[in-house]
This record gives C-alpha cells, sequence and structure tokens, in this order.
C-alpha cells in the first residue's frame, strides 16, 4: 500500500466512534462539538432505552457509570461528556477558550451545567417522556422549580453575553445546549419562549457551520412522549 493510501487507511481505520442513542442529549453534546469541529465520526448504537447500560456486562467492558456518550478516539475511550469536550476542544485547539482564565470560566459553567443546569431538565424531560411509570407531580413540581432558577440564571447571563463565554461559541455553549433541540413536547416546559435570551443564543448555536438536529444525526428509534 502507497504512503497517500496508506494515510487515508489509518486515518478512516481511526475515525472518532461515538456510543450514542438518539434521545441523548448528553451524547448530542459530543456530536455537535464533532460537527462544528469538521470531525468526522461514526455512531455506535446503545439500546439505552431496553436497559443495556444497566448490564454488569457492558459496565464492565464500557462504563462502569452505566452511562454515555463514550468517545472512542482509537485506543483512548472517553466518558463524561465535559471530559470527552474539554478533550476534543484541546486536541482541536478549538473552542476551549484561549487562555487559562478562559479556561477556568468553561469549566465554571460545565460544572454548572452537569449539575444543574442539563441535570434537572433531564430528569423533568426523562420522567415526562420515556418513564415505564406516571410522574409523580410532586417530584415534577420540585425539578420544574430547580429548572427556573438554573434557566434564570443563564438567562441573566445571556443578556450581555452572544455566547457562554462573550463574543465566541465555546464547549461550554455545546454542552449547555445539549438537551434544548429536542422538540419541545418532550419536556413541555417551553423554554424557548419564558426564557427570551435563552432563545436568542439558540438561534446563534443553531446557526453556527456543522450544526445540526440531534434526531438527524444520532441512531436508534425516536418515540412519541409518553405522559
Ligand atoms: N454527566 C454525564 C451524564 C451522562 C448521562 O447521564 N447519560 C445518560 C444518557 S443521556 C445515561 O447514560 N444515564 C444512565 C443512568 O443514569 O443510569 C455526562 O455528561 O456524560
Amino acid at each position: 500500500m502507497g504512503a497517500f493510501l496508506r494515510f487515508f487507511y489509518t486515518r478512516s481505520k481511526q475515525m472518532y466512534r461515538l456510543h450514542c442513542f438518539c434521545q441523548s442529549g448528553n451524547s448530542y453534546k459530543v456530536a455537535l462539538a464533532l460537527g462544528c469541529l469538521g470531525q468526522p465520526w461514526t455512531a455506535v448504537f446503545v439500546d439505552f432505552m431496553n436497559g443495556v447500560t444497566r448490564a454488569d456486562e457492558w459496565r464492565g467492558e464500557f462504563n462502569q457509570m452505566g452511562e454515555v456518550p463514550i468517545l472512542e478516539d482509537g485506543s483512548l475511550r472517553l466518558t463524561q461528556s465535559g471530559m470527552i469536550l474539554t478533550y476534543l476542544a484541546r486536541k482541536h485547539e478549538q473552542f476551549g477558550g484561549r487562555d487559562d482564565g478562559e479556561q477556568r470560566e468553561i469549566l465554571r459553567w460545565l460544572l454548572f451545567d452537569n449539575h444543574k443546569f442539563s441535570s434537572y431538565f433531564v430528569s423533568y424531560r426523562f420522567m415526562k417522556s420515556f418513564g415505564q411509570t406516571a410522574p409523580d407531580p410532586a417530584v415534577m413540581a420540585w425539578l420544574k422549580g430547580r429548572i427556573d432558577q438554573a434557566f434564570s440564571v443563564v438567562d441573566r447571563h445571556l443578556q450581555s453575553h452572544r455566547f457562554i463565554l462573550g463574543e465566541d461559541p465555546t464547549i461550554a455553549d455545546f454542552s449547555m445546549c445539549g438537551y434544548l433541540f429536542f422538540p419541545e413536547e418532550e419536556s413541555g416546559l417551553q423554554i424557548e419562549q419564558r426564557f427570551p435570551n435563552v432563545r436568542k443564543w439558540l438561534e446563534r448555536v443553531r446557526a453556527l457551520p456543522g450544526w445540526s438536529d440531534p434526531y438527524e444525526i444520532l441512531p436508534g428509534q425516536r418515540c412519541a412522549p409518553r405522559w
């Protein structure tokens, strides 16, 4: 094999592999980053809805935490979307902040996102749309209160920022928008109506080269909201 062909063969063999499924906004965070970085990737479907990630065998082989996304880069296997996004930003020298101060600021928002902004929204949407039993109204009311607080913080911040850090998009944006391009009926929370600065920010993210709709790029069967 000539050097030229070998280069392409090696490249295609090492294409990123993203273990994911189409309802997973945490997977979408990584898929969106790869798209905006112009990096080709291939999906490895994880049958989350049928309990694959709860099996000891799956956990033993792929992720002891029982979670997706998982990103494979050659022999490297990475988990936790925030860590994966940081890895990609550093590797491709884009979207990762220009100096130590910006990198710290990105980490601050990634932590806020994982603890509060995506996190409470994820639980609410899951119970409303994909849970096996009808959601408990008291739990949903509590979650909605937490969601409203976290989204108010971000909406206020975005009054004076085009993207989370300022003028330019970073992985903090990819992380925080991860659940907000799914159909509104899945949460029923009317986020864009109630938080106008979040809506304008999402329009800016949607306009980025490389953006795609989650249900167009992630594998698996779409299902109608259950409750
Ligand atoms: N902090 C993790 C959260 C990952 C996560 O919760 N993924 C969901 C799918 S979107 C999952 O696999 N959940 C399994 C579980 O909670 O048991 C990340 O950002 O990657």
